[in-house]
C-alpha cells in the first residue's frame, strides 16, 4: 500500500496497472536553458544544460532576459506525441518547472512563465496534453518542488549566489510551489504521473503541504523525490540500471539521450540505438520501467538524432513490442546470449527470450527451465512456424535459424505448458 495515499493494495494495483504494462516513456526536458543551449558568454559550460544558470552563477535578472529569446514557433505537440507513440512509448513526462522556475505553462502566482516572460507567449502543456489525450498517450508533469533559482526562498536547496534569491523556503512553497502545483492538478484535466525531483531540504513537514493536492487527481501515480520520507509509488534510478533490478517495488530508469537532460548544442555523445534497445530490454527484464530523455531546442525542436534513435527504436517495437509491453522480470535471470522477460495471460505463461548473442550453431539453451514447452517460434515469424525443442540437462535447448532475424535484439518466444517451473540459481 502506498503510504501517502489511503488505498488498498488491490486499489493500488489496478491505479498502477496502465504505468506497470506501459513499460516504456518519453521524458522532456525543456526550458529556457535551451536558449543558451549550454554556452554562456561564449564559453562552453560543462555539465548538464539545464543547470547553466547554476553552474556559470548567472544572475538572477541577466538568465530572465534569455526568456525574451525563447519563442518555439517549430513547436508541434501533435508531432512530438506521434513520435513517441511511433518509438512504442506509452507516456509522457515534461519539465513544466525545472530548478529554474521558469514555468510552461500559465501560472498566475508569477509572471516567471511562458505566457508573461517570452514573446511566444502561449502556454506548452495545454496542447502536449490534448495532444497526448488525442492519441491515447498518458500523460505526466515533472516538477521541481525544492529548488527554484528565480524566486526568493527557492534556491536554499541548491545554494545561491544572487540576493534576489534569498528568502524564506516555507514561503516559497506555500506562495509559489503549492499554488502551481494545484494550477498543474487542475488546470489540465487528468494527470496521469506527478514527477518531483530533487527533494532537497524537503522536511516532511514541507513535503506535507503538498499531499492534499494529490486528492484533485485521484488516479495519479507519483514518483520517490517529494521528500520528506514519502516514498511514493516508484523508485527513479537515474542514468544507471541496477544489476538486479529493485524487486518488490515499482521503480522506473530515467536516462538521457547523450549526456545531458536540457538541450546543448554541442553534446554529440549519442547513445547508440542498439545501447538504447537493449537498454529497454534489460530494464524489462528486471522488472522496470524506461523513461528516455529528450531535450527539445528552444525552437521547439526535438534535436535530430534523438527523432532518428527513435524512429528506429520504433521499428524494433513495432515487431518485438509485445515482448515489452505488460511484461514482468524474468524468471532465469540473465542468461548468456541476453535477456528475458515473461508475461503471463489467460491461456498460460510466455517467456520471451532477448538474444543478443545469437548461437552461431542454431542451438539455444535456456538455462534452469524444467517445464515442458508448448510451442517455440520466433516472434518476428509472422506465420510462427514451430522451432524444435528439446529438454536437456542445462534446460530447454530450441533450435533456431543459423542468421538473427534481428542484429540487435532478435526474441524467441516459449509457450509454456502448465505451471513454470524453474531450478533455483546457482550461488555464486
Ligand atoms: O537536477 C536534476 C536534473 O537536472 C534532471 O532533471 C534529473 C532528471 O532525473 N533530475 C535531477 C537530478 O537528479
Amino acid at each position: 500500500m502506498a503510504e501517502w495515499k489511503k488505498e488498498t493494495e488491490e486499489e493500488r494495483n489496478k491505479r498502477m496497472r496502465w504505468w506497470r504494462e506501459a513499460k516504456f516513456g518519453m521524458f522532456i526536458h525543456w526550458g529556457v536553458y535551451a536558449v543558451l543551449a549550454g554556452v554562456y558568454k561564449g564559453k562552453q559550460i560543462p555539465g548538464i544544460g539545464e543547470w547553466i544558470m547554476h553552474r556559470a552563477r548567472i544572475p538572477v535578472a541577466e538568465y530572465k532576459e534569455y526568456a525574451k529569446k525563447f519563442n518555439p514557433v517549430k513547436y508541434d505537440p501533435e508531432e512530438w506525441v506521434l513520435l513517441a507513440r511511433w518509438a512504442g512509448m506509452r507516456y509522457i513526462v515534461i519539465t513544466s518547472k525545472h530548478h529554474d522556475g521558469f514555468a510552461l505553462f500559465d501560472s498566475k502566482v508569477t509572471d516567471w512563465d511562458v505566457v508573461d516572460a517570452t514573446p511566444y507567449g502561449r502556454d506548452l502543456l495545454k496542447p502536449l496534453v490534448e495532444a497526448a489525450r488525442r492519441h491515447g498517450m498518458r500523460i505526466g508533469f515533472y516538477y521541481s518542488q525544492a529548488q527554484d533559482w528565480c524566486h526568493p526562498g527557492g534556491a536554499a536547496a541548491g545554494g545561491h549566489w544572487d540576493e534576489a534569491q534569498e528568502g524564506d523556503m516555507d514561503k516559497y512553497i506555500e506562495e509559489i510551489a503549492v499554488p502551481q502545483v494545484r494550477e498543474l492538478f487542475t488546470n489540465y484535466g487528468p494527470i496521469d504521473i506527478i514527477w518531483w525531483d530533487t527533494p532537497v531540504d524537503m522536511t516532511r513537514e514541507r513535503a506535507e503541504k503538498f499531499l492534499p493536492l494529490l486528492d484533485l487527481q485521484p488516479h495519479i501515480i507519483m514518483n520517490n523525490r517529494l521528500g520528506g520520507g514519502i516514498e511514493g509509488d516508484f523508485g527513479t534510478p537515474e542514468q544507471h540500471i541496477p544489476e538486479e533490478g529493485i524487486p518488490g517495488k515499482d521503480w522506473e530508469v530515467c536516462m538521457t539521450m547523450n549526456d545531458t537532460w536540457g538541450y546543448k548544442s554541442y553534446d554529440h555523445n549519442w547513445k547508440s540505438t542498439e545501447t538504447l534497445i537493449r537498454n529497454l530490454v534489460d530494464i524489462a527484464s528486471k522488472g522496470g520501467n524506461y523513461l528516455l530523455n529528450v531535450g527539445p531546442t528552444a525552437e521547439g525542436l526535438i534535436p535530430e538524432p534523438s527523432v532518428v534513435r527513435l524512429r528506429e527504436i520504433g521499428r524494433w517495437m513495432s515487431v518485438y513490442g509485445e515482448s515489452i509491453y505488460a511484461t514482468t522480470a524474468s524468471p532465469i535471470g540473465r542468461p548468456p546470449w541476453g535477456r528475458c522477460t515473461k508475461k503471463e495471460t489467460e491461456d498460460g505463461v510466455k517467456l520471451y527470450l532477448h538474444v543478443f548473442d545469437w548461437p552461431s550453431d542454431g542451438r539455444l539453451v535456456v538455462p534452469r527451465l524444467r517445464s515442458k514447452v508448448e510451442a517455440a517460434y520466433l516472434l518476428s515469424d509472422p506465420n510462427k512456424n514451430y522451432l524444435d525443442v528439446k529438454q536437456v540437462e542445462e534446460g530447454v535447448a530450441v533450435s533456431v535459424p543459423k542468421e538473427a532475424p534481428d542484429p540487435i535484439d532478435s526474441v524467441v518466444v516459449l509457450k509454456v505448458e502448465g505451471e513454470l517451473e524453474v531450478e533455483p540459481a546457482q550461488e555464486g
